[in-house]
């Protein structure tokens, strides 16, 4: 292994995932010369890095041996072998979580506005990653697949200038001249506007109000901000509190020097009252509606004499809401965007050596990932428990999960540990919902639940409590009826599950988005994935202990299952919104029917699903499905299949009952030809989504669904 990735070691101590620089010699200019060049990554070939640094260092040691045979049995073993091989000493799986390429300027900015620089190394292995992102046109997009954008170019280029890049080097200069062939920063989307305004090269007064005064409004209006989605929520709360105060770092050369490169005009000639709605049409997903534009122009007239009793009673609650976020989290916040803003707050309320804002620094680690193309920020703090999760019932769907045991073992106490067991404090007064009984995303100390991860935290307890009857029962069955609880209260009226809480608003409330690279951010909505595993988790539980609550456990599974049928499309399909995406959406919707015993023989349902995903299969047997899916929503075919995709179709068809076996060997066959034989997958394509537009990387994925396919195909069929 290369060894400048040697000098790195993951620490996954208590679920936390930190990527420490072991090297206790003093840093040269040499070394982090040459520490770049041994993170040179070709992303012309695959924008998508293979998560090498973490599995190779893993690896390392074991003699995990390779595949026998090309049979069906012998690859299902060996790569179960492989994956337990990199699961973590506390029992979880970890991996890759990038993809967004806006989230790292995002750290950059807070670190400059704070005056706090990250280590050097650190710095230079992020710009690297920055680097090794552009594209060839010399811009970045929104995420590592996408086409260049003016919001990840510019937000690149300065975070760049920042690390000390300048316009001697040749991919600066090919950045600068994207910028200025572009248009420049005027037309950058609103979040570019607000973090370029912290660092002094865009003027506040070229920004929509970012109104605190919003959460003075009384509670049943249809705007007041308790009913938008949680993450817009907490990252327009901080966004505001900066807003408001319009932090921004001092004049100096470097600011002078920017301002004159990313700008097409002289900086004092800008007409930042134009460009406040300027939004460069290449960075358009969402257009601003016409009622976001008058809410503005009332807006913007109200901020020109804010009344000032109003303004500080406003900032006062967001302050203290923005406290009560950052200990219910334990400083690590709901996600990497209001991490960083809230830094900043933090930063300006209570000054840089206090304790708070140091908790905060700390945390700032916990979203940084370190792969073959540098130093990278997740898009959470990791992806522990949702992978875990998986990768139980996968192992659990195969007969050889006995041989697995220690592996299963170790999961279980990790899907243990990482319930929610008591209540966040102060959850009433900011707006969230009951925890008890929740699982989360990735760890218990981020503490937000949320619906399906409870679902599959439940599901695999529950699928290891069947397989291994004889093994010492952790989730008990009092924790199991909490979680039920939490499901059951968080269905929705139209009866499907949202991400973390009920949907709280109107569905126009989405006319006030005014993100324009998000698509549905404004409100939770009732989603196909989160309702189909709060279906499935009340379905077993329900077969397993039919007396708890049985009216209203039944009613639920009911009224879902009639949610998840109205979703569903002409075509047979359904569309999912946190992966690639209508195999995934289609995916999820069979596991949950044809847990209710419908089949492609006994309902029209079944079989019209499984008719759309025939109709895709690829001529190498495969599945492939692009990201653009999930843009465009409507199915577009990827160049490649890819195994990822074609697990969820396989796993969707077995489930049906699909007669045609044929078609099921072939995309098994698929899965067998593209194993490495350790036993793992290629990295191909990026898999995940968010808000429809950017893309998010799951690495486990190419390896607990290739898994899960080839469980369920030995289980059914040998
Ligand atoms: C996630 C990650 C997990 C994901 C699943 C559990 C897989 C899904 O089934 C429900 C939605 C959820 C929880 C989800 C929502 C959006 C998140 C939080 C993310 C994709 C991870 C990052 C993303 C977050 C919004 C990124 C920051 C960007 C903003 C627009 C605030």
């Amino acid at each position: 292994m290369n060894s400048f990735w040697k000098d790195w070691a993951l620490l996954t101590h208590k679920d936390r995932q930190i990527w420490r620089f072991t090297k206790q010699d003093a840093i040269s200019d040499a070394y982090l010369k040459d520490a770049a060049i041994a993170f040179d990554f070709n992303k012309h070939v695959n924008p998508n890095a293979a998560d090498l640094v973490y599995r190779n260092a893993k690896l390392e040691g074991q003699d995990i041996g390779e595949r026998k045979s090309n049979s069906v049995e012998d690859a299902l073993q060996q790569a179960i072998y492989f994956y337990s091989a990199i699961q973590t000493e506390d029992g979880h799986w970890t991996g890759d979580y990038g993809g967004p390429l806006f989230l790292l300027p995002g750290l950059i900015v807070a670190s400059v506005v704070t005056d706090t620089p990250l280590p050097s190394v650190h710095q230079r292995l992020i710009a690297q990653y920055i680097f090794n992102q552009q594209n060839k046109d010399g811009g970045w997009g929104l995420h590592i697949e996408d086409r260049s954008t003016v919001f990840g170019t510019v937000m690149n280029y300065v975070a760049l200038r920042f690390l000390g890049f300048d316009l001697s080097d040749e991919r600066m200069q090919l950045a600068h001249t994207w910028i200025q062939q572009t248009g420049g920063a005027t037309g950058i989307p609103s979040w570019g506007k607000f973090y370029l305004s912290l660092l002094n090269v865009y003027a506040w007064e070229g920004n929509n109000t970012l109104l605190p005064e919003l959460w003075l409004l009384p509670k049943g209006l249809p705007i007041h901000p308790w009913r938008y989605w949680c993450h817009t929520r907490m990252v327009y709360l901080s966004m505001s509190y900066c807003y408001a105060h319009r932090i921004q770092i001092a004049e100096s050369e470097l600011v002078h020097a920017i301002r004159k490169e990313i700008y097409t005009t002289p900086y004092n000639q800008i007409n930042w009252t134009k460009a406040k709605d300027e939004v460069n049409a290449l960075d358009v997903y969402h257009k601003a509606s016409s009622i976001l534009n008058v809410f503005n122009a009332f807006a913007n007239f109200y901020e020109r004499f804010p009344i000032q009793r109003w303004r500080k009673k406003a900032l006062d609650f967001v302050s203290t809401y923005i406290d009560a976020e950052d200990e219910q989290t334990n400083y690590i916040n709901i996600g990497p965007v209001n991490q960083v803003v809230n830094s900043i707050a933090v930063w300006h309320k209570y000054g840089k050596e206090s304790e708070q804002f140091q908790k905060h620094v700390e945390r700032w680690y916990d979203y940084l990932w370190l792969a073959e193309d540098g130093l990278k920020m997740n898009g959470y703090n990791g992806s522990q428990l949702w992978d875990t999760a998986f990768a139980v019932q996968a192992f659990c769907e195969s007969d050889m999960a006995h041989s697995f045991l220690p592996s299963i073992e170790n999961a279980y106490s990790f899907i243990d540990d990482s319930q929610i067991k008591t209540e966040v404090r102060d959850f009433n007064t900011y707006f969230r919902h009951a925890s008890v009984g929740g699982w989360p995303f990735s760890t218990r100390d981020h503490s937000w639940p949320i619906t399906d991860c409870t679902a599959e935290g439940l599901l695999a307890s529950m699928a290891v409590h069947s397989t291994f009857p004889e093994l010492e029962r952790k989730v008990s069955y009092e924790r199991m009826c909490q979680a039920v609880d939490l499901i059951l209260s968080f269905q929705n009226e139209d009866n499907g599950w949202a991400s973390y809480e009920l949907s709280r608003g109107p569905k126009w409330l989405e006319v006030l988005n005014p993100a324009a690279v998000f698509a549905d951010i404004m409100i939770d909505y009732s989603y196909v994935e989160c309702s189909s595993s709060c279906i499935q988790a009340l379905h077993v539980f329900h077969q397993h202990y039919p007396e708890y609550k049985t009216n209203q456990v039944k009613n639920a599974i009911e009224t879902g299952l009639r949610f998840l049928l109205s979703k569903q499309r002409e075509d047979g399909s359904w569309i999912g919104s946190w992966a690639v995406c209508f195999t995934y959406g289609t995916w999820f919707a069979l596991e949950s029917l044809t847990k209710q015993g419908y089949t492609y023989a006994s309902s029209k349902s079944v079989k019209g699903a499984c008719d759309f995903l025939v109709a895709k299969v690829k001529e190498d047997g495969g599945w492939g499905e692009s990201f653009e899916s999930c843009v465009r929503k409507e199915y577009i075919q990827h160049g490649t299949s890819q195994c990822v995709n074609t697990a969820w179709a396989l796993l969707s068809l077995m489930a049906a009952d699909y007669p045609n076996k044929q078609l099921i060997d072939k995309g098994i066959q698929l899965l067998i030809q593209r194993q490495v034989r350790n036993g793992d997958w290629p990295q191909e394509a990026i898999s995940g989504v968010f808000n429809f537009n950017c893309m998010i990387t799951y690495t486990s994925y190419r390896n607990v669904f290739p898994i899960w396919a080839l469980a369920r195909y030995m289980r059914k069929y040998n």
